[in-house]
């Protein structure tokens, strides 16, 4: 089994019934939720909007690769009502967002864990570091 570290955030609707209806999604599609942090509000980063956040992150246990997280995560996403994606650098309200932050091949919680590069999909996710709102809630869990 490998282990994959995944962000979440809502500013739309419900957030707290988003958040747990994309934790519901991910332990049934992607494996077993074995850690799950507070939902904190934050107040939106790099773009400017009304509505505050509901953020999370979570540990999860999973046979998948990236790429099939990766395809899952945006199902998931389509499949609780999310309409716009961002595109590069360029943020909307959304109803959920699950994003990737970290991989651990075999589960070896070892540095920053599996690296890759491709135009679909980089990991480690490039901006964690510069985000409070993900490394907040990350470190509750890692
Ligand atoms: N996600 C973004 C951009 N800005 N700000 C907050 N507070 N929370 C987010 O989840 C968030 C953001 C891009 O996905
Ligand atoms: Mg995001
Ligand atoms: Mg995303």
């Amino acid at each position: 089994m490998h282990t994959v570290f995944l962000s979440l955030g809502t500013n739309l609707g419900d957030k707290e019934r988003n958040l747990n209806d994309a934790i519901a999604h991910i332990q049934r599609r992607i494996g077993t939720v074995v850690a799950k942090s507070a939902f904190v509000k934050t107040e939106p980063w790099g773009f400017v909007s009304n509505n505050s956040f509901l953020n999370a992150a979570i540990k999860v246990e999973t046979s998948l690769s990236p790429m099939e997280i990766l395809r899952l995560t945006q199902e998931i996403e389509l499949s609780l009502g999310r309409t716009v994606k961002s595109v590069s650098g360029e943020y909307h309200d959304r109803i959920i967002d699950i994003d990737i932050l970290l991989y651990y091949v075999d589960s070896v919680i070892k540095g920053d864990g599996l690296h890759i590069n491709t135009p679909e999909l980089t990991i480690p996710h490039p901006l964690m570091n510069e985000r409070d709102f993900v490394l907040v809630p990350l470190k509750e869990i890692i």
